[in-house]
């Protein structure tokens, strides 16, 4: 063909939303040519996304075009957790799935257990139609604790609700604590504004025990030991009291429970705070001063926490220690100054529309914490625990992988009489221990709508392709079993595009969803300048009543971790498993452009710890605890503190060395508020297997 006779195919661009587990929940704009999706960018129009998106999902085409792509049902053929499967008809396999379900059902529906989180985090392919189907089924219910629920139980009793400073403001702020995140990595969004103050002449302070990318760009980096924030909060409060660093004003009309804060503050002088943080006695005297004086100064004063320190034992009284800050030196007087862990609260998410709980019709299932589905999946019945578990639905999630304590975890699906059902894109280590495999949309080939716990926009995802092979939505999935089941209510029959307008009813504006993809919710600039916090009390709860008549602590405590640094001669490091920057959890590990970038499973090590072990950078080590065992690389670095190393996840087990992941070494315990779980407490010890292998 002569050139000047072919004319570019036509192009268009549909408006999308990052579908991802992340604060930022980016606008995306997909160009289309011929049906194929060709680009995924940032809405330029979105001023949170500011037309950038991050590398990950910049490669969203690759991950939905990949090779491996899972393109029709699959039954499992071979024993658990060999990975091989034959095809099967999506008729064969929904008629045989609802069969299976209808028998175990007939004995007891909770023997079913639902189990997912946030693959993806839009509200029509996560709980809408999924929770319907398990409504009317009367199955187990799932205590959906894996990431974010002591944080969220500890601010919810602290200020209320998931709510906090708007993101945008931080870019005004004078002082900013970056406190348990790795921005750079987690919330790239956040740090454009971070950049933005710093231009301004703002001070950024990282408080983190691992010296992480974001770590490294701030003025003052604070290494901690891990679980030791609440002391670090404890001890900043001794400073604002004995040198009145303090709002009186705010405090007395906008908080309750100061004399017993108070009191509990001065027990932590900095000598105290520095031992129990593993910090030099004049870095908790030197935040104390930044954080006080700069507001004494009248100048905004702002704290971006996140999930990563509410990962340990105590944290939720770290999160109920940080969120009482800004109410003592009247941060929140100003649109830049207070605390953001989460604005999910804000989101005017209709749950009941969605969910329709009155298809429980009086039932009422008992619950099963993800984060301890090892264990469960190995209870067997008891009158305590009710019938053991005899079938799992998967879905928007990788539990074998991401859940602690794998070995109990695999354990638990390889059970030969446990049936599972896996809706998936890949052949995730969760997927190989599966019945049936069945191929699920991606973003690009399905409705959804997403609130956000970074921002407070509301989006709109429209498909802007057609499903590849055989992939059917989750919706779809659920709508098709319920048809099999014999279930006939007409909310099974919903469409995606009418659930999209249900999750939010008429609580925001869904023409302008439509018009530009997203749409802002009112939420005030300084939403706690003059108090009126959505507590029962209206105040900044420094003292909780409700945690008291539970029979805990009613006031904010350092709780020391359950397998603190040192304490364990046969264990002596503390591990913390952090986010490898360019995955998603366990997501997008299979990516080659993005796995080729984080190059294999690693273990940061401080020069010391690991010359005491004569380690070198680039060795083969195993890394080891009374649960578990993981073979990775070391990498000597300065990313780790003395007495902490940092293995960074969440690799799949089956790409890792040695078949496992640092979830090998995490434990089932809980946190003290939000049924938790512990990932970043645990003790490990390391030895040298071997010299660096070649190509390293
Ligand atoms: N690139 C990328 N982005 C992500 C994710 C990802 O996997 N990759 N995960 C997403 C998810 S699921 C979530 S929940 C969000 C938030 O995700 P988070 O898990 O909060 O992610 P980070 O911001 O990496 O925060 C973890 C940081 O906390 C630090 N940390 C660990 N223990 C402690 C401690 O005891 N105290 C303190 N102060 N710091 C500690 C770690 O060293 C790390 O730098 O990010 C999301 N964004
Ligand atoms: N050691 C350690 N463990 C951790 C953490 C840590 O920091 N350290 N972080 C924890 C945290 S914060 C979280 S949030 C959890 C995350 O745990 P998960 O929510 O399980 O997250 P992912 O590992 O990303 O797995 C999500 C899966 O959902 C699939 N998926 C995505 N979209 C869809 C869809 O539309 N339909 C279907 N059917 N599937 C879809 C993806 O392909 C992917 O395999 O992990 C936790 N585990
Ligand atoms: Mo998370």
């Amino acid at each position: 063909m002569h050139p000047e006779n072919s004319s570019p195919a036509p192009e268009h661009k549909v408006l999308g939303a990052c579908p991802h587990d992340c604060p930022d929940t980016c606008s995306m704009v997909v160009t289309v040519r011929e049906g194929i999706a060709i680009k995924v960018q940032g809405n330029p129009a979105h001023p949170a996304t500011n037309g950038a998106l991050c590398t990950k999902v910049s490669r969203y085409t690759e991950r939905s075009y990949h090779p491996e792509r899972l393109l029709q049902p699959l039954r499992r053929v071979g024993p658990k957790g060999s990975g091989q499967f034959e095809p099967v008809g999506w008729d064969e396999a929904l008629a045989d799935i609802a069969q299976r379900l209808q028998t175990i059902a007939a004995r007891d529906p909770e023997a079913i257990l639902p189990y997912s989180y946030a693959g993806t985090m839009g509200r029509v392919q996560g709980e809408g139609m999924a929770a319907r189907f398990f409504n009317k089924l009367g199955a187990s219910r799932l205590d959906r604790t894996i990431c974010a629920s002591a944080g969220a139980e500890a601010l919810t009793q602290t200020l209320g609700h998931k709510v906090g400073m708007r993101v945008e403001f931080f870019a005004e702020a004078q002082l900013i604590l970056i406190w348990g995140s790795n921005s750079i990595a987690s919330n790239v969004h956040f740090w454009r504004y971070v950049q933005t103050a710093k231009r301004n002449g703002a001070k950024i302070i990282c408080i983190d025990p691992r010296r992480s990318e974001t770590a490294e760009k701030c003025h003052q980096h604070i290494a901690l030991l891990p679980g030791t924030d609440a002391a670090l909060a404890l001890g900043l409060m001794h400073q604002l009291i004995t040198h009145d660093w303090l709002d009186h004003d705010y405090i007395a009309r906008h908080t309750l429970g100061w004399d017993a804060l108070r009191a509990r503050a001065l027990e932590w002088p900095p000598e105290r705070t520095a031992a129990v943080c593993g910090i030099p006695v004049d870095e908790v005297q030197g935040l104390a001063r930044d954080y006080g004086q700069t507001a004494r100064a009248g100048q905004p004063v702002a704290i971006r926490m996140n999930y990563g320190l509410q990962r340990v034992r105590g944290g939720g009284n770290a999160v109920r220690a940080i969120a009482c800050l800004p109410a003592l030196i009247g941060a929140w007087r100003h649109r830049a100054g207070g605390v953001l862990l989460s604005s999910s609260g804000h989101a005017p998410v209709q749950q009941a529309a969605l969910e329709r709980p009155e298809l429980l019709a009086g039932r009422s299932p008992r619950t099963i914490n993800m984060s301890t589905i090892g264990d469960d999946l190995l209870r067997p019945s008891s009158a305590a625990f009710g019938p053991a578990v005899e079938a799992v639905i998967v879905y928007n999630s990788n539990p074998v992988a991401v859940a602690p304590e794998s070995t109990k975890v695999v354990q638990g699906f390889a059970r030969e009489d446990l049936f599972t059902v896996v809706l998936e894109h890949f052949q995730t280590d969760t997927a190989d221990y599966a019945d049936y495999v069945l191929p699920a949309t991606t973003q690009l080939e399905h409705w959804d709508v997403h609130s956000s716990y970074g921002h407070t926009d509301v989006l709109l995802n429209r498909p802007s392709i057609a499903p590849l092979g055989q992939a059917r939505t989750n919706t779809q999935f659920f709508r098709d079993l319920a048809r099999h089941m014999g279930y006939t209510e007409t909310v099974f029959e919903e469409s995606d595009e009418s659930l999209c307008r249900t999750a939010f009813g008429d609580k925001v504006d869904f023409a302008a969803m439509l018009a530009q993809g997203f749409a802002p919710l009112p939420v005030p600039e300084t939403p706690f300048a003059e108090g009126g916090f959505p507590t029962l009390s209206g105040k900044c709860e420094f003292f909780s009543a409700r945690l008291a008549a539970r029979g805990e602590d009613g006031l904010p405590n350092h709780v020391p971790n359950y397998e603190p640094a040192g304490a364990d001669a046969r264990y002596p490091l503390a591990m913390i498993s952090p986010p490898a920057r360019n995955f998603l959890n366990s997501t997008f590990v299979n990516v080659k452009s993005l796995r080729d970038i984080e190059g294999e499973p690693l273990l940061e090590i401080h020069a010391s710890d690991a010359a005491a072990r004569q380690i070198a950078d680039g060795d083969v080590v195993r890394v080891f605890n009374g649960r578990g065992t993981h073979e990775c690389v070391a990498r000597v670095s300065e990313r780790a503190r003395p007495g902490v190393v940092n293995g960074l996840g969440i690799w799949w087990r089956k790409l890792g060395r040695d078949g496992t992941n640092v979830n090998e070494l995490t434990s089932q315990r809980l946190t003290d508020m939000g049924r938790a779980p512990t990932f970043y407490d645990c003790a490990v010890e390391v030895v040298r297997l071997s010299a660096a292998p070649a190509g390293l």
